[in-house]
């Protein structure tokens, strides 16, 4: 589709609206909720260096991780706007246990789970962090939402996107008709269409992996990256590795430029046998979205992550997300017996 100058997130989305007679309208008053307060979030992340938000809360949240206030703020921005937004029934949070009522009164037919500000650990070096979001139609009856409603596998996502902040402010989201990024001009505070239609490029030239698990990673996962490095030895392909520990940033980057990023189990933290992040608010959200724009997520062990289907709200799963044919193939590895 040609750039078209000017098109503000709002008006895309209403033109997405468009291409679905059905549609109320509900989905889209959701996903507005949202941006508005991305754009709340994204003030306060700009103005962290300068404001006395900075360093920690001083509060340690489920995960038993320090809570930075900036983490704390996004969360209560995104609960409080959720809550009276009339459009969910129930939501999570990865900073809270159980799940989240909406107001008396409020409830509406979808739900919605995120993570409120990814990568919180590079928020005080100025480091891309981001917010990940991922609904849901709601499945029971009655008004409050219940935590099945949440317990969803990726497949049925309805909507799914993340706002990162960095050099600017981008929104990229999907709803099942491609994938969009949308920029942020702080001077009117518009979402401006930037990144229309995006495609992940289908073979990349960068893989994303914290080698310093190299010891501690399942004999696939070792072949695997050891098969992308006899590649690029042999001439075959050309790889690079970028990691910068910030979910996001990392797979913004893959997303726009190509990539595979990996957080697969390890043996080195007993208490996470299964990697670092989470189904519902991470990995199926971004599964989503780079699905829709032509590339991969699966587990260590071959399985797609949209066919997942959740336990528990927070649990975790191994992550291989990004170009197809780098994903391809490393499903082919983990689909071999792990010796
Ligand atoms: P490690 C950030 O804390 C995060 O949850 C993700 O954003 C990031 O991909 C991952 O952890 C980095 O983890 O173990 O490499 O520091």
């Amino acid at each position: 589709m040609a750039k078209r100058k000017g098109i503000t997130v709002s008006r895309q989305l209403m033109d997405s609206q468009m291409l679905h007679p059905e549609a109320t309208g509900e989905l889209t008053g959701l996903l507005n909720e949202l941006i508005v307060a991305g754009k709340i979030i994204s003030a306060e992340v700009n103005m962290a260096g300068l404001a006395d938000i900075l360093g920690q809360s001083g509060k340690t949240n489920i995960q038993g991780e320090e809570v930075q206030k900036l983490d704390e703020f996004a969360n209560q921005t995104i609960k409080r706007r959720m809550e009276q937004c009339g459009y969910i029934c129930v939501m999570g949070s990865e900073e809270d246990e159980g799940i989240i009522p909406v107001l008396d009164g409020y409830e509406g037919k979808y739900t919605v789970a995120f993570d409120p500000l990814d990568g919180s650990s590079n928020i005080d070096v100025n480091v891309s962090i981001g917010t990940i979001f991922a609904i849901h139609k709601r499945k029971s009856k009655g008004k409050q939402g219940v935590r099945d409603d949440l317990l969803q596998k990726g497949r049925d996502l309805v909507a799914a996107g993340y706002i990162i902040y960095g050099s600017s402010t981008m929104l990229v989201y999907t709803t099942g008709d491609g994938v969009h990024g949308f920029t942020l001009d702080p001077s009117v505070g518009e979402f401006f269409l930037s990144h229309p239609e995006i495609r992940i490029p289908e073979r990349s030239q960068y893989y994303s992996v914290n080698e310093a698990y190299a010891k501690y990673w399942h004999r696939n996962t070792r072949d695997y990256i050891d098969h992308l490095k006899d590649l690029d030895y042999r001439g075959e392909r050309s790889y690079s590795l970028r990691y910068i520990g910030s979910l996001v940033a990392d797979f913004h980057r893959n997303l726009i430029k190509g990539g595979v990023f990996l957080y697969a189990r390890d043996n080195k933290c007993t208490d996470k046998p299964e990697g670092k992040l989470r189904l519902l608010y991470e990995a199926a959200p971004l599964a989503m979205v780079v699905e829709q724009a032509g590339g991969m997520a699966v587990t260590d062990d071959g399985r797609n992550i949209l066919d997942i289907e959740p336990t528990d709200l927070h649990q975790r799963v191994p992550l291989i997300i990004g170009s197809k044919e780098e994903v391809a193939m490393a499903k082919e590895y983990f689909g071999r017996s792990s010796t």
